[in-house]
């Protein structure tokens, strides 16, 4: 069994070379895997700096998009660029621990999918505004969906692919952290079997967000009214 571990990143030099580093020692030794980093031409150097340390690393599969730009088709070109059976897919700034990689990987013995959730005991933010905003949202999603989950924004998870693909991907990897959502609710609805497990988000200690407060609040909004319509007129399945 292969993993594939795939990493967006967009502005992310200073970050994705230790990253890479922690998630070699974080995987367990028996395991094959690979790192998929798909870069979306950062002008910070953040590809340069992955083919400086990794040029000769067989583990490690670099990919630079010049022509599209964005969160979510960045991790479907990771989806259709790589070959493992399991598929773990992480952000490359260290609030997804890499640490958290072999239950990510073991747990799948047992769910469907496995989801990094802050919202489980022991989860949680450093950033505390961030973790309430989302705590509240969170809510929301529950509310409006009757889902289980508690953290449908959290894009910190492993799938096996198979079951990732047989979904219609086209209707769920658009636009930015908002294909989490439709993603979680298409496996709900088909009965997949969930498991959450508890991570802590420290603050990037390098690099920026590329969240803005209100633009994303506005887009996941009409993101989700969209996807309750499709939903429930039985256009998503
Ligand atoms: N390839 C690619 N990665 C992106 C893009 N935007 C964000 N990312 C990556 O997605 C992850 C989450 O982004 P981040 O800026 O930390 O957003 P936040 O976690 O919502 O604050 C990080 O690994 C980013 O490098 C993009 O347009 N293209
Ligand atoms: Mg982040």
């Amino acid at each position: 069994m292969k993993a594939s571990i795939i990493l967006p990143t967009y502005k992310e030099k200073d970050n994705i070379v230790e990253l890479i580093y922690a998630i070699f020692q974080a995987i367990p030794a028996e395991l094959t895997y690979e790192v998929v980093v798909v870069d979306d031409n950062s002008p910070d150097g953040t590809a340069e700096a992955v083919r400086q340390h990794f040029q000769d690393d067989p583990r490690v599969k670099l990919f630079v998009r010049t022509r599209e730009r964005g969160l979510a088709t960045a991790i479907r070109y990771g989806i259709d660029h790589s070959d493992g059976e399991i598929l773990v897919f992480m952000d490359t700034d260290f609030n997804h621990d890499p640490k958290l990689l072999p239950q990510m990987i073991k747990f799948l013995e047992y769910y469907d999918i496995i989801i990094g959730s802050r919202f489980v005991m022991a989860g949680g933010m450093e950033d505390r505004f961030r973790q309430f905003s989302s705590l509240i949202y969170n809510y929301a999603i529950r509310l409006l969906f009757h889902t289980p989950v508690h953290d449908n924004l959290s894009g910190f998870f492993s799938i096996y692919r198979d079951k990732l693909v047989s979904m219609n991907l086209n209707q769920i990897y658009y636009g930015y952290g908002d294909y989490f959502i439709r993603l979680l609710m298409v496996g709900h609805k088909r009965g997949y079997k969930m498991l959450e497990v508890p991570v802590y988000y420290r603050l990037r200690m390098h690099g920026h967000s590329k969240t803005q407060f209100l633009s994303t609040f506005t887009k996941y909004t009409l993101a989700l009214l969209i996807l309750r319509l499709k939903l429930w007129t039985g256009r998503m399945r």
